[in-house]
């Protein structure tokens, strides 16, 4: 089986990790590739960061830092600290050690001509993450925050302000004119299954469907395109992305970011949605949408639980795929 997972930083890691899990369970030859978001990423002290990659890698790798959500584990900061005394950088966003290690391999590579796609594939294949990483597109597409008074990159939004500026606005800089990276459209056009992992809709999901020719391959991709709610219960189930629905006018709950997805009957990119048991009574709402809904525990408390959510995504995708 060919998945192909549209996916964002921490939440999107776990996820993944549960997909590479339960395919491990299944006979046959398979194959994950995750696309991913770059609207995160950012030119910090001459290194290029690009978080989600790295949170997905670090992940599968099984050296993240879980209990921080980010980063490596059994992390120092002492460059940081060196930073920190010569007053360059942001003293709000630490980089260790060990994962400027990999911002400096990233930003050789990209300073020897690579693009991020190209580097991506060399860092990432360190590790046997058993999923191919490959960022949305090569193009810097950053997201950016319109807050009353001043507009400023994602980052100091949600790391420095955590969110609790009034967010007006997000925009996808250069997304309209962005392409693609090489592999990007193959995934989801050959793809057996088009999965979007339970991530932030608005800065995750979002500024990879805002690539023209990405919203293009999934709208007309014969794989059955199925999404994991990231709110349970009318909750975002970490991260802020309540945050960022109500900047755009989604209620959060379940239901309104599908419908913010829209169904591919209706075009939109979702056939399919699952959503949490606290949710059920969301799901004759979606089916009249003409999203196909799924009920079933959403929490991935442990890999077990990300497998069978893994899984419970399949099999919605299976069903679908007679349609
Ligand atoms: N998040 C924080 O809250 N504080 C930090 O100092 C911080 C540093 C950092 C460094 C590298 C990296 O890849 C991620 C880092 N993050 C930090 C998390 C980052 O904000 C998130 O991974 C995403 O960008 C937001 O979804």
């Amino acid at each position: 089986m060919k998945i192909t997972v549209l996916s964002g930083g921490v939440g999107g890691a776990r996820f993944l990790r549960g997909v590479h899990e339960n395919l491990q369970s299944r006979p046959g030859e398979h194959s994950i590739t995750a696309v991913v978001n770059v609207g995160d990423d950012m030119w910090l002290t001459g290194l290029r960061i690009t978080p989600d990659l790295d949170s997905i890698m670090y992940t599968l790798a099984g050296v993240n830092d879980d209990v921080r959500g980010w980063g490596r584990v059994g992390e120092s900061e002492r460059v940081s600290a060196e930073l920190k005394a010569y007053g360059v950088g942001w003293d709000w966003f630490t980089l260790g050690d060990l994962d400027i290690g990999t911002h400096l391999t990233r930003t050789s590579y990209l300073r020897a001509g690579m693009p991020l796609s190209e580097a991506t594939a060399k860092i990432s294949a360190r590790w046997p993450l058993g999923v191919t990483l490959i960022p949305a597109t090569d193009h810097e597409v950053e997201t950016h925050v319109v807050t009353a008074d001043v507009t400023m990159h994602f980052q100091e939004w949600w790391t420095c302000y955590r969110a609790a500026l009034p967010a007006l606005a997000f925009e996808y800089r250069g997304s309209e004119s962005a392409v693609a990276a090489p592999g990007v459209l193959d995934a989801i056009a050959s793809a057996d299954i088009v999965l979007l992992a339970p991530s932030n809709p608005v800065v995750s999901i979002g500024p990879i469907l805002a690539i023209p020719d990405i919203r293009a391959a999934v709208l007309s991709t014969s794989a059955p395109v199925v999404g994991v709610s990231p709110i349970i219960a009318g909750a975002v189930v970490r991260g802020m992305a309540d945050a960022c629905l109500s900047a755009i006018g989604v209620p959060t709950a379940a239901d309104a970011v599908a419908t913010h997805f829209g169904a591919r009957s209706g075009g939109g990119v979702l056939d399919g949605w699952l959503i949490d048991e606290s949710d059920a009574a969301l799901a004759p709402i979606l089916e009249a949408a003409g999203i196909a809904t799924a009920v079933v525990p959403l929490w991935m408390r442990d890999l077990p639980l990300s497998s069978t959510l893994a899984g419970d995504a399949l099999a919605l995708a299976a069903r679908l795929h007679g349609r």
